[in-house]
């Protein structure tokens, strides 16, 4: 919400809200006298936003008299030799557009006389995106839009010949080219820690290797979930405290669910999540193929094995004797935010389920996260690299059938007692 103080006119307060958004954003404007129609607007749009589309425009209906509006969809033909500007206006509500193509229309091409053009900026701003987009453009002929025909300081209505001579000053500027490809988006990618009570220790060594490894090529932000109120973090990242109440083992670890849980208004926001345990280190790069809807780590002190799985039929992560597959590492996992986040609420709700009946499951946390994966396989399974023991490895590549995996988080040798 923006509140300016001094009257500036739609199009220089859409020019500067569009450009303090993220490229990848979609912007919708929406004026303030009109509504939609519905309230799935916004999920058909993310819908025609899933395929190679930059660009939406139409349908709107009049409020009075139920009449349609004039978008109308551009021939092809026009489309291909760039015609846009000596064609009917058809680039009417609803308008809808990413960001970054709206920041490529050159300022110049806004100001009428120096100052941001007080009407025709639908035209302004829609022409050089339609000649940007080319095919990337699209029609919706259903109606997504109500345009409020009793207004009565609606454009039209006031000055219809400082209309006409903007639609002609806009159509007479130089034509955009089209642009072949669209930018490539960073993903923003939550990175979670627990350091509560002697865990803290941990912080710094694991914040300096995600520095360095974890997904250098994305906006990843840290995550960090501990008791400590003055926590001196150094990263070139951005981070985020949020405080915990320490507990003793096993609560520490879980209730991780429940604090995942907590925050998911913060969270949510996110394209991933992933949690890592914070006694470990990214000793290699850890790229994009750790990316997917639900990612899991085989536990390599379980290769191929079933694993310690919970088989307490009273508890909510018992896993049936047909499901018992891949043993997963509690500790790292992720997702798509909203699917880790659903994975999240979940296990809380189980874990809580199973505290009111005087049951904590096995192994804890990772019992509940193995029976949630169970049921919805992750399509990222990582191997023991991402699992990997700092020390006695001879043991585990037995365990692994001989076989060697390449060291990307190494899980730190510690002494339970003396850390917990
Ligand atoms: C394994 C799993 C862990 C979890 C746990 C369940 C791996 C590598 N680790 O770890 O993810 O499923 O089994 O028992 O698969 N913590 C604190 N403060 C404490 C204690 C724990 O912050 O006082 C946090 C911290 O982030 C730690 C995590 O909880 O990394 C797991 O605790 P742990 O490392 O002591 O448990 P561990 O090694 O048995």
């Amino acid at each position: 919400l923006v509140k300016n103080n001094k009257r500036v006119g739609a199009l220089e307060i859409l020019y500067n809200m569009i450009h303090s958004c993220e490229d990848d954003e979609i912007i919708l404007t929406l004026d303030g006298d009109d509504w939609f129609p519905h309230d799935q607007v916004l999920n058909k749009l993310k819908a025609y936003y899933s395929e190679d589309v930059w660009m939406t425009y139409g349908q709107y209906q009049n409020s009075n008299d139920g009449g349609r509006g004039v978008a109308q969809e551009y021939p092809t033909n026009i489309i291909n030799s760039n015609g846009f500007r000596n064609y009917t206006w058809g680039a009417s509500h609803l308008r809808t557009f990413y960001a970054w193509l709206f920041k490529n229309i050159k300022k110049e091409d806004l100001l009428y006389n120096g100052q941001f053009m007080k009407m025709t900026w639908d035209l302004a701003t829609m022409l050089p995106m339609l000649e940007m987009a080319g095919n990337r453009s699209k029609f919706i002929s259903e109606i997504m839009y109500i345009y409020n025909m009793d207004n009565p300081i609606n454009d039209h209505k006031v000055d219809r010949s400082l209309q006409a001579m903007l639609d002609k000053y806009v159509r007479a500027k130089p034509k955009y080219h089209k642009i072949e490809s669209a930018p490539i988006f960073k993903k923003n990618i939550g990175l979670m820690f627990i350091a509560t009570g002697k865990y803290d220790q941990f912080l710094q060594p694991i914040i300096d290797s995600a520095d360095k490894r974890f997904l250098v090529n994305q906006n990843v932000k840290y995550y960090i979930f501990t008791d400590k109120q003055n926590l001196n973090i150094q990263t070139n990242r951005k981070y985020e405290i949020i405080n915990i109440e320490h507990k003793t083992f096993p609560f520490a670890t879980l209730d991780r669910f429940k604090h995942f849980t907590n925050a998911k208004e913060k969270l949510k926001n996110q394209d991933y999540l992933f949690y890592c345990d914070v006694d470990s280190l990214f000793i290699e790069d850890i790229n994009e193929e750790i990316l997917g809807n639900l990612v899991g780590v085989q536990h390599c002190g379980y290769f191929n094995q079933i694993g310690p799985i919970e088989t307490n039929p009273n508890s909510t992560a018992y896993i049936a004797p047909d499901k018992r597959k891949i043993y997963f590492g509690g500790g790292f996992s992720g997702g798509i935010a909203e699917s880790y986040l659903k994975l999240a609420e979940i296990c809380y709700n189980n874990i809580e389920q199973d505290l009111k009946n005087n049951i904590i499951a096995i192994w804890h946390d990772e019992s509940h996260i193995n029976k949630y994966f169970s049921e919805n396989t992750p399509d990222k399974i990582l191997s023991p690299s991402y699992h990997y023991p700092q020390s006695n490895i001879e043991h585990y590549k037995k365990i692994w059938g001989g076989q060697n995996f390449a060291q990307k988080i190494l899980l730190l040798d510690k002494k339970h007692n003396e850390v917990r």
